[in-house]
């Protein structure tokens, strides 16, 4: 057996070749399943997961896929989903309000009671290997009392901006068309995911925890793939995950995971799994279709099976409508947010049709939010206009022009090519 505990398992390529490596070599187990079963799912066979033993206790059905309203001068609404409109942060500080801050749910919002919630640990990496059935569980009181921890981080979802891979690069891809409105940055308070594995009796043969929604088990064109659920390897839960019980000063709202979310700093949305229930600590690689089947880059300039997306990219988004009006011969003065999963911002800059200009920073530079800028514009001339922003991150990566198609639509980071008119 292949045993990596190492902090090579945060480094996304060794974590994708390590875990597939595994994978292929029949290591791998998700739930009891075996590897040609998950083979069968990710080849897309019409296989039915059983679902996982009875409703968690706690658990209630809602009736609206998202709870919170969804006023349209704040959101873009696709089914069970919700992108923040860019103009929405005009004005607004650092932190995304929650009444604005977006909402990607594969099914519905859960009510779950804080007072009858548990979190359940279980598995071969924790001391004396409890199981399923006889979890180590933590109320949420229990969590109250541990040392907590606030960080400012940004939940993006994987396929932010994916609507520009047809719109601007004429591309096909699948799933929901966001354009640049599935990030928010918020303050999260809670227990480091790490305090709670010690807890629970991590030990050091753990390599992946199994993070486990409460939410509806998530079937799409007639197959269930159980709880939404995406593994993380050990080195990142220690590193800097946090089990959060409170955004932007408040209890965690239904939509974003009460009573206790996990928030993973830099890494897509899908690893932040929301209304926590259960998390399965294993001394084997664990799988499940959140990272063999979604989040893969696909498509011809990937090897056959893909490469798992783990980190956020670099990305840039005025905060203006889509043809926004300018008055002709006003002085305006441009914002904008940039942010991406490699850390601070180091450069902003932004054409208005006449050659690269530096933006201005507004504010501190953040490792896991964003960077907020500033930038005059004087329009002479009335007609049509394209503003773009291109950041570049503090590991030098700037943004491109195109970003290399993927099947699935995820990681955009090219320069977003704004219209706007000059009246
Ligand atoms: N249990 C559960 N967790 C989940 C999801 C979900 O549908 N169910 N969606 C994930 C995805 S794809 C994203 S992008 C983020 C979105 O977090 P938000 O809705 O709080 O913005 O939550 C993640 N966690
Ligand atoms: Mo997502």
């Amino acid at each position: 057996m292949i045993r990596m505990t190492g902090s090579g398992l945060t480094d996304e390529a060794t974590y994708d070749r390590t875990r597939f490596t595994q994978w292929r070599a029949g290591e791998a187990r998700g739930d009891g399943l075996s590897r040609r079963t998950l083979l069968r799912l990710t080849a897309g066979g019409g296989l039915a997961l059983a679902a996982f033993g009875s409703l968690p206790s706690g658990t209630a059905s809602a009736a609206a896929p998202i709870v919170k309203p969804l006023p349209p001068e704040f959101f873009e609404v696709y089914g069970t989903n919700a992108e923040t409109r860019w103009e929405a942060l005009s004005g607004q500080g650092y932190l995304t309000p929650i009444d604005r801050f977006f909402v990607r749910n594969h099914t519905s919002t859960p009510l779950i009671d804080a007072r009858s919630w548990r979190l359940k640990l279980f598995g071969t990496g924790l001391r004396g290997a409890p199981t399923a059935d006889r979890p180590v569980e933590f109320a949420y009181a229990d969590l109250l009392r541990l040392p907590s921890e606030t960080i400012t981080s940004a939940i993006e979802c994987a396929g932010n901006g994916r609507n520009f891979f047809t719109s601007q690069q004429g591309q096909t891809v699948s799933g929901t068309a966001w354009k640049l409105g599935a990030v928010g940055v918020a303050r999260w308070r809670g227990v480091r995911l790490a305090t709670v594995l010690a807890k629970a009796g991590l030990t050091r043969h753990a390599v992946d925890v199994l993070p486990e929604g409460l939410d509806a088990d998530y079937v799409t064109a007639g197959e269930n793939l159980g709880k939404v659920r995406r593994p993380l390897p050990v080195a990142k839960a220690l590193q800097d995950v946090l089990l959060a019980y409170e955004m932007n000063g408040r209890p965690l709202p239904p939509d974003h995971g009460h009573p206790v979310r996990l928030v993973v700093p830099s890494w897509v949305g899908i690893s932040s799994i929301k209304w926590l229930g259960r998390i399965e600590v294993s001394e084997t690689p664990l799988f499940s279709p959140w990272n063999t089947r979604y989040y893969r880059l696909l498509g011809p300039g990937y090897p056959v099976e893909g490469t798992v997306v783990t980190r956020q990219v670099v990305k840039s988004a005025f905060e203006l409508p889509w043809n926004a009006e300018f008055a002709a011969g006003a002085k305006q003065v441009l914002r904008g947010r940039s942010w991406s999963g490699n850390g601070r911002i180091r450069r902003v800059e932004v054409s208005t049709g006449d050659g690269w200009r530096q933006a201005k920073f507004v504010g501190a530079a953040t490792d896991r939010g964003w960077q907020r800028w500033e930038i005059p514009w004087h329009p002479g001339v009335s007609g049509a206009y394209t503003l773009r922003a291109r950041a570049t991150d503090i590991t030098g990566v700037t943004q491109s022009d195109v970003t290399p198609h993927n099947t699935q639509g995820y990681l955009f980071d090219a320069v977003v090519r704004h219209p706007v008119r000059v009246v």
